[in-house]
């Protein structure tokens, strides 16, 4: 069998991906002519060789800076439209799309014009066959009440996203930092996830679970070093959003060979590949998964595997799910 056809064919669903991650360069300078916004930046292959990370924070700064080109609804849409597209050759068939709205409304762009954009190419997105829904993250270097004010903001709009997420900034900053804001949005019937055990330690995992009460862990490789949460992982069938190219480019692993997803799948943990910021890190989602096949040695087993923990891990209707699977 062609596995790299198998993996690149194969219906997927992808649970990680941040749209403001998913920018191009291209794009990027096409919305800062359109928009009249100077970039630090004196080419697309300028910003490119910027694209040099050391960890996650030397990526944030530039990723919170790519983001400044975004005004109006109609670029929220395009930069949206251009994933969903990416996605649909890649035969992906649901996208939970996070984004970061408090990185436009300290902008002076409102929840409005970022969501209505956005929730546009996702319900032009059934016109591909991609099913697309959004998932709306506070930032955790910013404070709790900045997060509540987030919440308020989007309460109007709360028919155009399924639930709520925790990024940026993740050591310093741990879940228990927001548990009255997930509280609230538990309380509401939104869907709960958290970045945790990205570079942070196994106990902002912990955390996410039994704290914040989400329902699926973003990255979570730390996870791998404390036995008892492999287990708890595992026994709860709480699905890990993994990215392995993200984990490459911020040094999380020193090399794809040194990834812990075949270990994670062989613990029986309910693990999925994901792009995280396709942008920013040099691949989409088939990209991911070739290259870390091609770097582990997984194989036709733990493709199929993949496939099914990522409809199994979707916040897909039953009906839907039980369909993709
Ligand atoms: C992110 Cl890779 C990663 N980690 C945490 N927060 C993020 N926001 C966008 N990409
Ligand atoms: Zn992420």
């Amino acid at each position: 069998t062609d596995l790299p056809a198998l993996l690149a064919a194969m219906p997927k669903a992808e649970l990680h991906i941040h749209i403001e991650g998913s920018l191009e360069p291209e794009l990027m300078f096409q919305l800062a002519r359109r928009n009249g916004v100077t970039l630090p930046y004196a080419s697309v292959e300028d910003l490119r060789k910027a694209y040099a990370f050391s960890n996650l924070q030397s990526f944030l700064d530039i990723y919170y800076a790519g983001a400044s080109v975004l005004l109006h609804e109609q670029d929220f849409h395009d930069m949206a439209w251009a994933y969903l597209q990416r996605a649909r050759h890649d035969n992906v068939l649901r996208a939970e799309i996070f984004f970061d709205p408090q990185t436009h409304t300290a902008r002076g762009v409102s929840m409005e014009t970022v969501m209505g954009g956005l929730h546009r190419a996702c319900t032009d997105a059934k016109n591909l066959g991609v099913d697309a829904e959004l998932i709306l993250c506070f930032l955790r270097h910013l404070s709790e009440q900045e997060a509540f004010e987030t919440l308020e903001a989007a309460l109007p709009l709360r028919d155009r996203f399924i639930g709520v997420g925790l990024d940026s900034s993740e050591v310093g900053h741990p879940p228990e930092k927001f548990a009255r804001v997930f509280a609230r949005c538990r309380e509401l019937g939104l869907h709960l996830v958290a970045h945790a055990g990205e570079e942070g330690p196994p106990e902002y995992v912990w955390s996410a679970l039994d704290v914040l009460k989400v329902e699926r862990i973003d990255h979570g490789v730390q996870s791998a070093r404390d036995p008892a949460l492999m287990q708890r992982l595992a026994q709860d069938r709480i699905p890990l959003t993994v990215c392995p190219l993200s984990n490459l480019k911020l040094r999380v692993f020193p090399d794809l060979a040194q990834h812990n997803l075949r270990a994670l799948l062989d613990a029986g943990l309910v693990a999925t590949v994901n792009s995280d910021d396709p942008a920013y890190f040099g691949g989409y989602i088939n990209a991911n998964f070739l290259q870390t096949f091609a770097a582990t040695g997984l194989d036709v087993r733990h493709a199929y595997q993949l496939a099914r923990n990522s409809f199994e891990g979707s916040f897909a209707q039953a009906s839907a799910k039980r369909r993709y699977i």
